[in-house]
């Protein structure tokens, strides 16, 4: 989650529950949603991570309606993308049928610009309505994608990220971990499904070596912040899934 109440305050694990439950809110035993959720001013902002076909899109779906039953008011999100000028810069970055190659440093640059407009247009806007903000990907996609997938720099990439989200620090961030091939194959069983699914965006189509680098950044940057990112077995069902992540939540 992100920052509630004050950015850039790291908030724990226990405090977020806290505020979520304030005043009485939360399911009781007989599954009823009890009062108000966010009884004082607090917000908060969840982070999903991984790689693909972990499963973000999935769970982010599910959590927003338990958010929901429990009565916060939440709004989901997601990077690249997030507001208009990002949904274009994400066509231009994954959509392969744009057409233009560009460098690594490119990439990263627009990653971050969607980014900023995400935080400007849509993040910092839902804190300040005290909204409980569920956001696919953030900047540690851009540290293990751009920093180490592509080779940037770890350290390099990480001060950029910091730079362009400033002041908005996740209180919790759910690393779904999965084996990169067997991500791959839930991506692969998807497309056979739904044969009008789109075609393998850029990144999704990087060898496995570049996805293998990626997953081990994202398990460096989970013992780098072993308070705010909790790693998540995403090889597990998508009910024991969600049952991990809201055992962190509450
Ligand atoms: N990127 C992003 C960067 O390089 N740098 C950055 O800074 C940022 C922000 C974004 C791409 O951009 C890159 C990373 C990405 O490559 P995206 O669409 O947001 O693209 O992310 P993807 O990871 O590509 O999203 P996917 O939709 O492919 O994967 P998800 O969301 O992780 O997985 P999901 O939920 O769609 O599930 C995939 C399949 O698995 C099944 C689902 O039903 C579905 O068929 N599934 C499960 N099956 C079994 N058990 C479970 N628990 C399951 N959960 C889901």
């Amino acid at each position: 989650m992100f920052a509630v109440g004050g950015f850039g305050t790291a908030h724990s694990v226990g405090e977020i529950a806290d505020r979520c439950e304030g005043g009485g809110g939360g399911i009781d035993a007989a599954g009823e949603a009890r009062g108000n959720f966010l009884e004082e001013p607090a917000v908060a902002v969840g982070i999903l991570e991984g790689g693909e076909g972990a499963g973000k899109s999935t769970l982010i779906a599910n959590l927003r309606n338990e958010l929901i039953a429990r009565g916060c008011d939440v709004i989901v999100t997601r990077e690249p993308g997030g507001s208009k000028l990002g949904d274009h810069i994400r066509n231009c970055l994954l959509n392969p049928e744009f057409g233009i190659s560009f460098g690594s440093q490119a990439e990263l640059l627009l990653f971050l610009a969607s980014r900023a407009q995400h935080i400007e247009e849509v993040i910092r806007p839902a804190l300040a309505k005290e909204k409980v903000v569920l956001c696919d990907r953030f900047n540690d996609s851009t540290v293990a994608y751009q920093g180490v997938g592509r080779g940037l720099g770890f350290e390099y990439v990480q001060q950029l990220c910091d730079l362009v989200s400033d002041d908005i620090v996740p209180d919790l961030t759910f690393f779904l971990d999965i084996d990169p091939v067997l991500g791959q194959s839930r991506i692969e069983r998807q497309k056979e499904k739904d044969t009008t699914s789109r075609p393998l965006d850029r990144l999704e189509a990087e060898k496995l070596e570049f996805h293998r680098k990626v997953h081990s950044a994202f398990h460096q940057l989970a013992r780098n912040h072993p308070k705010r990112i909790h790693v998540i077995d995403a090889s597990r069902s998508e009910e024991d899934v969600l049952k991990q992540v809201l055992k962190v939540i509450y």
